[in-house]
């Protein structure tokens, strides 16, 4: 009964939307959503994507490496009983492309370096809104695309600025456009990493349509002792999860009318979609044997959060977070990720009391004040467990890698952030900026390479938004309540100024208590609303602590936002530029 209700009314959205929509994307759509619950569950065997080995060797010697990975245009089936899908998918040939793309493979360094190549056609597969700052091609034909290496510490002119896109073939180029092969020195601690597009105004619907992908940095020398799995790709894998939802034709389904559609006709401040996708196949299902495995979780969706747990009960150690190894292992029975967060877990599937363990999801959406999942959105993937019981060579060392978290005093400067939204008379929102400014405001983030600096992130609107960082990598320090939040924000809203609002007197409420999994290095972490987010922000290496060793203050410099998407396109980014 419920079901045909749901449906119905899916039926009658639908055909209002054919009626809505005059544009080139759907005219040929049935505009009919399918129903999660039209797709049977667990059906699918979770892919392993294809590996790229990022370095050469010769003689037994690892050597730097130059490769090129393009994007294309292809359909990609999502789910048996879903037909296929036009995607864009990262690879080194049509053919070979994937969505999620290949999994990159660096070694500590040695250098990488990887000319990124479009090959998108001329016209998008999904809706885009021109009234927010995007990319717009003179000609209005062709797709900007710009990677982003998300972890990455390299220069910012391989940094995938979002001013630095191009089209296909490079036949245009944004304004801070430089070079078309990008250099990764790998000379960072080792982790996991991941690439996905960055350009103007088009992050939320480049990688909606498929454009991101895991990239590890492996180090040998410092891993190998520690007995983890690592490096057997049948024990050490990623899993890049995002949600989607699809109409009947298999296409992805993007809502191409806007919350205000007067101010802005396609823009959306948050997209959820209902099929949870893991490594390219909706809620599949793995074959695993009774021992421990590793996952190195991405969450590449656009906006949603999602709070891992095991149904039969099994735990999580975490052994790495963000970019950084942990200092010990931490155990947990559920793992709250945000966008873009990274866990990185072993599992012990010798512990499960039963022959299958269902990885489920029950983080409200938009986390944390949203709906509640329901049956499709909350549950994930089904792993099969083997009956029989084997020795397992890898184990969890009870010390992992520890990195040296610099002293607060130590802070070279101290910045305040806040995070604003923006409404319409509806209600409705209409644009979120940090710090009350658009982001071709003129640079107020100006660190220098090698200091530390502490940032006080003030989060005044409902949401819960992960601000990452390019190129620094941070220590969450405390999160504290704001008390009379209503006075504050007024203030905030006709000042900005954190100092002249006294912001002392108001971060005096309860303090928040930073999970121990959460206490590593991040470089995206949650701003609890509400709260002042305390964090220790690191321009330098931290395995060694050494200055990098390229010019951080070269042109077109690097940029910190927040990573739900949505957000981030409408522009909730902000300039970082370094200076000597
Ligand atoms: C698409 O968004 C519009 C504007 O927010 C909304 O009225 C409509 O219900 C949405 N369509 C669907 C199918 O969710
Ligand atoms: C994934 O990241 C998005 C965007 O940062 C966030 O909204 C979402 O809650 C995250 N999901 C999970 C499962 O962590
Ligand atoms: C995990 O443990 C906490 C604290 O014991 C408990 O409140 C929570 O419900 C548990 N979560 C799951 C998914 O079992
Ligand atoms: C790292 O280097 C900075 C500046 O060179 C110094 O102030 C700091 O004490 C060092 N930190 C560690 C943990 O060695
Ligand atoms: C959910 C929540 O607590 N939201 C708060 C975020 O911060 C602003 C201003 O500080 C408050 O108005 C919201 O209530
Ligand atoms: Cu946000």
């Amino acid at each position: 009964m419920e079901r045909i209700v749901v449906f119905y009314l899916v039926m009658i959205l639908g055909s209002m939307l054919g009626v809505l929509s005059s544009s080139s994307w759907r005219d040929d759509q049935e505009g009919v959503i399918i129903s999660p619950s039209q797709l049977k569950m667990f059906v699918d065997e979770l892919p392993d994507m294809p590996r790229i080995q990022a370095f050469d060797v010769v003689n037994g010697v690892s050597k730097p490496k130059s490769l090129e990975i393009g994007m294309f245009k292809k359909y990609w089936k999502f789910h048996r009983d879903l037909p296929p899908t036009p995607v864009f998918a990262y690879g080194t040939s049509q053919h070979t492309a994937t969505v999620p793309g290949p999994t990159i493979e660096a070694l500590y360094g040695v250098d990488t370096y990887v000319t990124w190549q479009n090959h998108l056609p001329s016209e998008h597969i999904l809706p885009w809104d021109p009234t927010i700052p995007t990319a717009i091609p003179s000609t209005k034909k062709g797709i900007p695309t710009v990677v982003h290496l998300h972890g990455g510490i390299h220069q910012s002119d391989s940094d995938g600025n979002s001013n630095s896109w191009f089209t296909a073939g490079f036949k245009e180029r944004g304004p801070t456009w430089t070079k078309a092969t990008y250099h990764y020195p790998n000379m960072q601690q080792p982790g996991n990493l991941w690439y996905h597009d960055h350009a103007m105004g088009l992050t939320r619907v480049n990688l909606l349509a498929g454009l991101s992908g895991a990239y590890i940095i492996r180090h040998h020398e410092v891993e190998a002792p520690l007995g983890l799995p690592n490096g057997d790709y049948e024990f050490d894998r990623p899993l890049v999860i995002f949600d989607r939802s699809f109409l009947k034709d298999g296409s992805i389904y993007m809502n191409s009318t806007g919350n205000n559609p007067n101010i802005h006709p396609q823009w959306q401040p948050e997209y959820f979609g209902d099929a949870i996708i893991v490594n390219g196949k909706a809620w599949p299902r793995m074959i695993v044997r009774r021992r421990r495995y590793r996952f190195r979780i991405i969450n590449a969706s656009n906006a949603r959060f999602f709070r891992f747990f095991f149904t039969n009960g099994l735990d999580f150690i975490h052994v790495a977070s963000d970019s950084a190894y942990l200092g010990r292992p931490v155990t947990t029975n559920e793992t709250l990720l945000a966008p873009s967060e990274i866990a990185d877990v072993v599992i012990d599937f010798s512990r499960s009391k039963s022959d299958f363990a269902i990885l489920a999801n029950n983080a409200p959406y938009p986390y944390p004040s949203g709906d509640s999942v329901n049956k499709a959105n909350g549950r994930v993937m089904k792993f099969i467990i083997r009956r029989k019981r084997e020795v397992d060579t890898w184990r969890v060392p009870s010390n992992l890698i520890k990195y040296p978290s610099p002293a607060l005093s130590s802070a070279s400067s101290t910045r305040y952030i806040a995070m604003y939204e923006y409404t319409s008379a509806t209600d409705e929102p209409t644009h979120l900026y940090i710090n009350g400014k658009s982001y071709d405001e003129p640079v107020t983030e100006t660190p220098k390479a090698g200091t530390s600096e502490v940032w006080n992130v003030i989060n005044l609107t409902e949401d819960n938004h992960p601000l990452h960082i390019h190129l620094g990598l941070f220590v969450v320090m405390d999160q504290t309540a704001l008390v009379n939040v209503e006075k504050f924000k007024a203030c905030m809203t006709s000042f900005n100024d954190a100092i002249k609002c006294q912001i002392g007197r108001y971060a005096r409420g309860k303090r928040l208590e930073v999970p121990a999994h959460e206490k590593g290095w991040k470089n995206v972490y949650k701003m609890t609303p509400g709260y002042v987010t305390k964090i220790l922000v690191r321009f330098s290496y931290i395995h060694s602590n050494a200055s990098y060793g390229f010019d951080a203050t070269a042109e077109p410099g690097y940029i910190y936002h927040c990573h739900i998407l949505d957000h981030e396109d409408n522009v909730m980014m902000r300039p970082l530029k370094f200076v000597k």
